[in-house]
């Protein structure tokens, strides 16, 4: 196929692929509605990333810059449209933040022409991932990331790394201006999130402390802090708000997903919870409400998973992995989770948040125990079985 001949076959390829239409998977299990395809992979990314278009320079028209993965991404409604901020990562393993935008929120996403170009702080980051998107009551839009540098403390130990908060902010999610990593009490942090508002008169985060790169070791549950600035944030006091627990889904692990989602019975949050199997980690989405004027303090806790992988997202570059870091909600209170399967692609579920606030209020909590679990779900069978 000559040069010609292939630029088009691979442009009509792309062109199918960000324009192909997202159908609902009906009937669902009534809490959310998952879609048949994934919203954004790899191959959504402009073929002007990975290409050169020159015939001169490149005659068999290569890919010269591969993508080998798009995912956890964080999300913002902005303007009428559903932005995801998503990790693309090349296929030299390094990650940086990209906007994708769509006018429904579920298909035809379309990468804005260049990434974004993050500015560094201090020490030069060698990878950067996970943005969680915060248009905070102070006006500007904040992007709070893993900032990982190699630790210089085990320079022969080649996967010693640090992982830290980095933090930048915008007001048009094209230039960015960075700030000073978070700086916090613990030995390591991945999963940091800023609260949309002001509590107490100060900048609130959502915190993962722990001890080591991947393990947590004897940190890990959602931690909660104050900062006065974000020039600067730095958290005196970490309290863990939601710990981990012996057989339950967030036995390893978990962390806050998106900035909570304010309703008028309390804070909706999302999370992913992990635990260990033969089969190596696997991760989960889970849901919790957290009283309004004290968002650090949980009030519904649905025991288990709201969203484990399936089918085909269980496989990819890390298997039986859901992970979440962004969501929408929409002028109509219609929420738009963005979730990535197996840190290789991102998919959407679509719920309201009255079905969130009904799933939160009458799934059972986690009793903790298989004694627990058949009584809770005895009562629920008795009650069928009598009112049939
Ligand atoms: O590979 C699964 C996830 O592992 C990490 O999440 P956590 O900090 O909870 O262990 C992150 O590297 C995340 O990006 C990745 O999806």
């Amino acid at each position: 196929m000559d040069f010609t001949a292939r630029l088009a076959a691979l442009e009509a390829e792309h062109r199918a692929l960000i324009t192909r239409k997202n159908e609902k998977v009906l009937p669902g299990n009534g809490i959310y509605t998952r879609y048949q395809h994934p919203v954004i992979t790899a191959a959504h990314t402009p073929l002007f990333w990975r290409y050169d278009l020159n015939e001169a320079r490149n005659p068999f028209l290569m890919e010269r810059q591969g993508v080998n993965a798009t995912f956890n991404a964080g999300a913002l409604h902005w303007k009428g449209k559903y932005l995801l901020a998503l990790r693309v990562e090349g296929n030299d393993r390094k990650s940086f933040f990209a906007i994708a935008e769509s006018e429904n929120g579920v298909d035809n996403f379309r990468f804005w022409d260049y990434p974004i170009t993050m500015p560094e702080y201090g020490r030069p980051t060698t990878n950067v991932y996970d943005i969680r998107l915060t248009a905070h009551e102070d006006g500007y839009i904040y992007g709070l990331f893993c900032a990982e540098r190699k630790d210089p403390n085990f320079p022969n130990d080649l996967s010693a790394a640090e992982a830290q908060c980095g933090i930048a902010r915008t007001r048009d999610l094209v230039t960015w201006e960075r700030l000073p990593d978070l700086i916090t009490y613990s030995g390591q942090q991945r999963n940091v999130v800023l609260h949309p508002e002001f509590v107490e008169g100060q900048y609130a985060l959502y915190t993962r402390p722990q001890d080591g790169f991947i393990s947590v070791g004897s940190g890990g549950g959602i931690g909660w802090g104050l900062s006065p600035t974000m020039e600067g944030a730095e958290i005196k006091e970490e309290v863990i708000i939601d710990n981990k627990a012996y057989h339950t889904i967030k036995e390893v692990k978990n962390g806050q997903g998106p900035p909570p989602l304010k309703t008028d019975e309390g804070w909706l949050h999302l999370a992913h919870g992990v635990r260990n199997t033969a089969a190596g980690l696997r991760y989960v989405l889970y849901f919790f409400v957290t009283e309004l004027r004290r968002p650090w303090v949980i009030k519904y806790q649905p025991a288990g998973h709201l969203l484990a992988p399936e089918g085909p997202e269980r496989v990819g570059d890390v298997s039986n992995v859901l992970f979440t870091n962004g969501w929408i909600r929409n002028e109509r209170d219609e929420v738009f989770i963005y979730y990535a399967s197996s840190d290789t692609r991102m998919h959407v579920a679509t719920t309201s948040v009255a079905q969130l606030l009904d799933y939160a209020k009458n799934t059972p909590e986690d009793g903790l125990t298989s004694f627990a679990s058949v009584a809770a779900r005895n009562a629920l069978i008795r009650r069928n079985l009598e009112e049939r």
